[in-house]
């Protein structure tokens, strides 16, 4: 049975999808209404139109710039992000230790995504096994310190089971002491994402890290981690 435990500030349930970063650009009532009005000022008297048409234009300037305005203020900043395609040529290896953006701490990950780790249907690219072929599972470290200013934050990641033993995998995911959760996959449970939201009140300066327990050589799959502020 597949289980999360997260205790953001604000939290919320896993989704199966990335956090979106589409606006909500709304158009202001006033403006609306004098888009409906310039339509009906269309009465053929020439003298009339160039001003009616003159205001359209205006508020459909006003309109852009609030729009863009709007945009620039809701956009998230994104903070760190990697979803493993650059590594190693798409070539997967067993205990792979060229991560650009991870240290490993201890124990081994497995970079997979191709022939002969293939592990999951195409589409995800390369990924990483938290339990590599040491016989020990990985503690696997943000090489960067990641600056946390005041704000709301948004982490996600992806996750599968190992698709081959049949042992549940549990690893442990935290950010400094700002964020900690986990997750207990089964063998096949298929890659989706978990998205977590939380808030940050004082600037810290924090690395992101997975832990995987145990090690057998199978572990859960992860791909996918962003972390972005608004
Ligand atoms: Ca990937
Ligand atoms: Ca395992």
């Amino acid at each position: 049975m597949e289980r999360a435990h997260v205790a953001p500030l604000r939290g919320e349930e896993p989704s199966d999808g990335l956090p979106g970063a589409a606006n909500d650009a709304r158009i202001p009532a006033g403006a609306a209404r004098y888009g409906r009005t310039g339509g009906r000022t269309g009465s053929g008297v020439r003298t009339r139109t160039f001003p009616a048409l003159a205001g359209i234009a205006a508020a459909l300037l006003l309109l852009a710039v609030g729009g863009c305005e709007a945009s620039k203020s809701e956009r998230a900043h994104v903070v760190f992000h990697d979803d493993f395609d650059t590594e190693n040529g798409l070539v997967s290896r067993a205990n792979y230790t060229g991560l650009r953006q991870w240290e490993i701490v201890t124990g081994s990950v497995d970079l997979a995504g191709t022939y002969p780790f293939d592990l999951l249907p195409p589409g995800n690219g390369m990924y990483l096994d938290l339990d590599g072929a040491s016989g020990k599972a990985a503690v696997l470290r943000s090489r960067r310190a990641l600056v946390l200013e005041p704000g709301e934050y948004t982490l996600s990641y992806r996750l599968a089971g190992s698709q081959r033993v049949s042992d549940p995998n549990t690893v442990h995911v935290s950010l400094g002491g700002v964020f900690r959760d986990s997750a207990t996959l089964p063998q096949y449970a298929p890659m989706r994402a978990f998205v977590r939201r939380f808030v940050v009140r004082r600037r810290t300066v924090a690395r992101l890290e997975f832990a995987h327990e145990g090690g057998d050589n199978f572990g859960v799959l992860l791909d996918d981690v962003t972390l972005t502020r608004r």
